[in-house]
C-alpha cells in the first residue's frame, strides 16, 4: 500500500499553474456511450524523448518513500522515456554501485481530475521485490498531510502475486495496512505481465468503482468508512511508479531479473454522465 509521508518535496515543475484539460469529441467506446474523453496522454513522440512536461513532473530521491524502498528515483531518460512506438516505458535498474533507479512521475499541479473514468493501459513487470502502481493523491496533498489528502490506488501489483492486482483507498481512519481494499484476479490465473490490460476507476461522488479490462471487481461508497470522512470528492492528481523493495512486496533475490519495465500505453480521462 502506498502512503505519501515523504512527498513534501514537490518539483519546482509543480509551481507552474495548473493545466485545465480540454474538452475534445473523441468518442468513448461504443460499448460505454455514457463516457466522454476530457483528456489523455497517449505517449506518442520520438523515442528516448522526455514524457509530456506539460503533463508530468518527476519526483527523484533515495530515502525510502516511507516503505523502505531501495530505489533512487531520477528523472534520467534511463529511467522514464517514450519508446516510439507510443508507450511510456519506466525501467527499473539495478546499478553497477548495486544500487537501484527508477522513476516516480505525476501530475501534481498539471491534470488533476475529479470525478470521472480515470483508466491507463499497461504491461506491468515482473519479479520478486518489484512493485509497479498506477494511483493518485489528493491535490491538497501536501499542504493537507497524508492520509488526510487521501489516496486512491487504482493498481497496484506485488511481484511475488503475478496474477493478482490490488485497488485501495487510504484515507483519515483507513489507512497504511488498513485501507479500504481488494484485489482482482487474472481470469486464467496467468502474470499480468504478459501482456497490457486496462485498469480503470469510474469516480463518482460518495462512490468509486475498480475495473480490469472493463470488468468491474469491488465499489466502494462512504458508506463503507467504518465512520471516517470520505476524503475523495475533491481534485486528485495521478502517479506512475516502479518501486524496488518495500515493507510489502519484499526485496530482491536471486529470481529477480534487472532491468524491469513497466509499458504504459495510455492515461486517460473520461467523464461520466
Ligand atoms: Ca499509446
Amino acid at each position: 500500500m502506498h502512503r505519501a509521508l515523504f512527498m513534501a518535496v514537490i518539483t519546482a515543475a509543480a509551481l507552474l499553474s495548473p493545466a485545465t484539460a480540454t474538452a475534445t469529441t473523441t468518442a468513448a467506446p461504443e460499448s460505454d456511450m455514457r463516457a466522454t474523453l476530457v483528456w489523455s496522454d497517449e505517449f506518442d513522440g520520438p523515442a528516448g524523448s522526455a514524457p509530456n512536461p506539460a503533463n508530468w513532473n518527476h519526483e527523484t530521491g533515495a530515502h525510502g518513500w516511507g516503505n523502505n524502498e531501495l530505489q533512487n528515483y531520477t528523472s534520467s531518460r534511463a529511467n522514464s522515456a517514450l519508446d516510439g512506438n507510443g508507450h511510456l516505458v519506466i525501467t527499473a535498474r539495478r546499478e553497477a554501485d548495486g544500487g537501484y533507479t527508477s522513476a516516480r512521475m505525476t501530475t501534481q499541479n498539471k491534470v488533476q481530475p475529479q470525478y470521472g473514468r480515470v483508466e491507463a493501459r499497461i504491461q506491468i513487470p515482473r519479479g520478486q521485490g518489484i512493485w509497479p502502481a498506477f494511483w493518485m493523491l489528493g491535490s491538497n496533498f501536501p499542504n493537507t498531510p497524508w492520509p488526510d489528502s487521501g489516496e486512491i490506488d487504482i493498481m497496484e501489483n506485488i511481484g511475488r502475486e503475478p496474477h493478482l492486482v490490488h485497488g485501495s483507498l487510504h484515507g483519515p481512519g483507513y489507512f497504511g495496512g488498513n485501507p479500504l481494499t481488494g484485489s482482482y484476479m487474472h481470469p486464467q490465473g496467468w502474470s499480468f505481465a504478459d501482456t497490457f490490460h486496462t485498469f480503470a476507476v469510474d469516480w463518482r461522488p460518495g462512490s468509486i468503482t475498480w475495473s480490469v479490462n472493463g470488468i468491474a471487481y469491488q465499489t466502494y461508497t462512504a458508506a463503507d468508512t467504518r465512520g471516517n470522512p470520505w476524503v475523495f470528492d475533491q481534485p486528485f492528481f495521478m502517479i506512475l511508479n516502479v518501486a524496488v523493495g518495500g515493507d510489502w512486496p519484499g526485496y530482491p533475490d536471486g529470481t529477480t531479473q534487472l532491468p524491469q519495465e513497466m509499458r504504459v500505453d495510455y492515461v486517460r480521462v473520461y467523464s461520466l454522465d
